[in-house]
């Protein structure tokens, strides 16, 4: 089988972590490297979290440090969920691995024009980097396969009413992805609402004990105690991993083709993906929208992820 060449473009992040730990060595994915923005926490803060998880799971994939803040709009940051480093919860041994010496940026044009294979997307933080790709080099486009992005709904967000954390740490970003013509594949909270890390998940994962599962259940620890203080939820939901568990076996979700517009009016529902679920509109279809996940086999696919490392 041939593998599915990604670039990750992440915030990390209690959850990114998890996605960087599936797609760091499974074998039906080529991680050709970890993009970093602001997000969950500062860029620094992010992209040295980025570095110690490729160190600790001797993920050998370049991290390159990209957009300190949004386009457009102040940053935002979530200490609340992630803590003050963005990742609290797991000691990492002392850092020797380095960040790659390019931008973000030119490393997401460059890898994706000199790609034999064309290359997916995959974002689980703001779209700001891929947006500034597209800017910069329209010619991308040719070469990226799609983009798989953890972010949005069509029902409620988690900041505000309409919107959700990632879309809403730039709107404007967003849209330039959605706009530009690119096949878009996108899971929102509509679905990741539903893969609750729940205490069963984590003493599943933990009777693995193998470094990812300590990992895996140090994180998820911080992340659901956060969880249940911020949103009173139980199990906090797992968002970021759908995007690589999907590329790992599609069908594990349900996908409608749907009219797709971020919200860029400053209002009350800034940063929402609008999406046109009954095709009131019969504008054209831009977004692939998740509506329906197998949670069984969605932690299936995150047990066996771990199960790959020693
Ligand atoms: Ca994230």
């Amino acid at each position: 089988m041939q593998k599915r060449k990604i670039i990750l473009d992440c915030d990390p992040g209690h959850d990114d972590a998890i996605a960087i730990m599936l797609a760091g060595h499974h074998p039906q994915i080529d991680l050709l490297g970890i993009t970093v923005e602001c997000g969950n926490q500062t860029l620094i803060k992010t992209g040295f979290n980025a570095l110690n998880l490729c160190q600790y799971l001797d993920i050998d994939a370049p991290v390159c440090l990209g957009a300190s803040e949004p386009l457009i709009k102040e940053i935002e940051i979530c200490p609340a969920i992630h803590g003050e480093s963005g990742l609290d919860g797991f000691d990492f041994p002392p850092l020797k691995k380095e960040f790659d010496y390019r931008h973000a940026v030119t490393f997401i044009i460059e890898t994706v024009l000199n790609s034999k294979d064309k290359v997916t997307l995959v974002t689980t933080g703001p779209m700001t980097n891929l947006a500034l790709a597209l800017k910069l080099n329209p010619k991308i486009s040719e070469n990226i396969e799609e983009v798989v992005l953890m972010g949005g709904a069509y029902t409620n967000g988690n900041v505000t009413p309409a919107a959700e954390f990632n879309i809403f740490c730039d709107p404007e970003a967003a849209q330039i992805v959605f706009s530009s013509g690119l096949r878009i594949k996108m899971f929102g909270l509509d679905v990741t609402r539903r893969v609750s890390v729940l205490p069963e998940v984590v003493q599943r994962m933990a009777k693995i004990d193998n470094k990812a599962s300590l990992l895996f259940t140090k994180l998820m620890k911080v992340f659901n105690e956060n969880q249940k203080r911020v949103f009173n939820l139980e199990g906090g939901p797992l968002h970021d991993p759908v995007t690589v568990a999907y590329l790992i076996n599609p069908e594990i979700a349900e996908l409608k083709h749907v009219h797709c517009e971020i919200d860029i009016s400053h209002g009350v529902s800034y940063g929402r993906t609008n999406c046109d679920i009954y095709d009131y509109q019969k504008l054209v279809k831009n977004t692939f929208v998740a509506i329906d996940i197998n949670v069984d086999k969605y932690w299936d696919i995150i047990e066996e992820g771990i199960k790959l490392y020693d």
